[in-house]
Order: C-alpha cells, then sequence, then structure tokens
C-alpha cells in the first residue's frame, strides 16, 4: 500500500496527464506497440498496422489510449481500494483479451517514461518512485484477479 503522501504524488501528477489525457494515452499506445511488438498482436483493430505514422495519425488508436487513461486514472483515485473498479478489466483482459501480466510491466514502464518526458519539473524522483508503486500495486491486484478467472499467463 502507499502512504498518504506517495497517493497525492501520484494523483498531483495525474491531474497535468488529464490536461492532455487522449494525446498521452494514444502516445503511450505507439510506443507500447513499437517498443514491444509482440503485443500489438493482441490488438485484432491494430495489427494491421505497419508503420509509427499510420498509428499517429489513427484516431481510433487514440480513441483506445483515451479509454486506456480514464480507466487508469479512475482507478488511481481509489487510492487502492480498486477491487470494484478492477474486477470488469481484469476480467476481460484475462478471458477475453488474454492479457499476460508481463505486458502490464510494459506498459507501466512506458507510462512513467512518457509522464517524466512530458511534465520533467513535475515528477521528481519521489512521484515516479510513487507512480511506479501505484502501478505495481494495480498489476499485483489484476494479477491475483487472472487467477480467481482461472486465465494462467
Ligand atoms: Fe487494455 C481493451 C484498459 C493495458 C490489451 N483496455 C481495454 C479497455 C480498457 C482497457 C478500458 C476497453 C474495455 C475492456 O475491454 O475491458 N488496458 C487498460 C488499462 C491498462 C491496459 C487501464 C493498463 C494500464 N490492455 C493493456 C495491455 C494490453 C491490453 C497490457 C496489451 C498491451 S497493453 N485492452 C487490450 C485489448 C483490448 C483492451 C486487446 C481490446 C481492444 C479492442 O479491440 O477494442
Amino acid at each position: 500500500q502507499l502512504s498518504d503522501q506517495e497517493w497525492k504524488h501520484v494523483l498531483d501528477i495525474w491531474t497535468k496527464v488529464e490536461s492532455k489525457l487522449p494525446e498521452h494515452g494514444h502516445e503511450v499506445i505507439i510506443r507500447l506497440l513499437q517498443e514491444h511488438p509482440e503485443t500489438q498482436e493482441r490488438f485484432e483493430k491494430f495489427k494491421h498496422m505497419k508503420t509509427a505514422d499510420e498509428m499517429k495519425s489513427s484516431e481510433k488508436m487514440k480513441e483506445h489510449g483515451t479509454n486506456v487513461f480514464t480507466a487508469l486514472g479512475n482507478i488511481l483515485k481509489q487510492k487502492g481500494n480498486h477491487a470494484e473498479v478492477l474486477k470488469p478489466l481484469a476480467k476481460s483482459h484475462a478471458l477475453e483479451h488474454k492479457i499476460p501480466v508481463k505486458y502490464l510491466e510494459f506498459i507501466s514502464e512506458i507510462i512513467v517514461k512518457v509522464i517524466a518526458e512530458k511534465y520533467p519539473a513535475d515528477f521528481g524522483a519521489d512521484s515516479q518512485a510513487a507512480m511506479r508503486k501505484a502501478l505495481e500495486l494495480f498489476r499485483n491486484d489484476m494479477a491475483s484477479k487472472y487467477k480467481e478467472f482461472g486465465y494462467q499467463d
């Protein structure tokens, strides 16, 4: 679990992210697919895309980035009491999309990297550490739900 101070770091930086949420969400998805091409195969609607330019001009991908970042923001705002919000997400990612926890690690690293690039002055070492911890908590709780749903990656 995170301390009050750590949650404050997480939610303060998330307020900045929300000022350009669709753009940042879009960028994270593009970077994920570029850096970890195996993740692209999981997306029926994106797996045909060949270049980063194609991804950048895709409104569909931007919309997906928006959905992912909106869902993540809703989870972070629960400050760890996220069981209810997490459940449908764990269910779809385990049973429908078949997403290994490893891929959640990939996207977590990219989220921290992209925020650090966009907001260097507001995302210092303490905030980065707090965000990493929040994303780790999210992943651990996703992993336990995966088990409940009988999904092994
Ligand atoms: Fe995801 C769909 C939130 C990481 C693969 N994802 C969705 C939806 C989200 C969402 C909301 C739509 C509703 C639903 O199906 O459920 N995803 C998140 C959040 C994270 C996340 C929050 C982590 C921060 N998702 C991932 C990855 C994984 C993945 C670990 C592969 C690489 S990143 N997600 C999917 C896929 C879909 C999806 C394949 C279905 C997309 C579609 O066809 O519409």
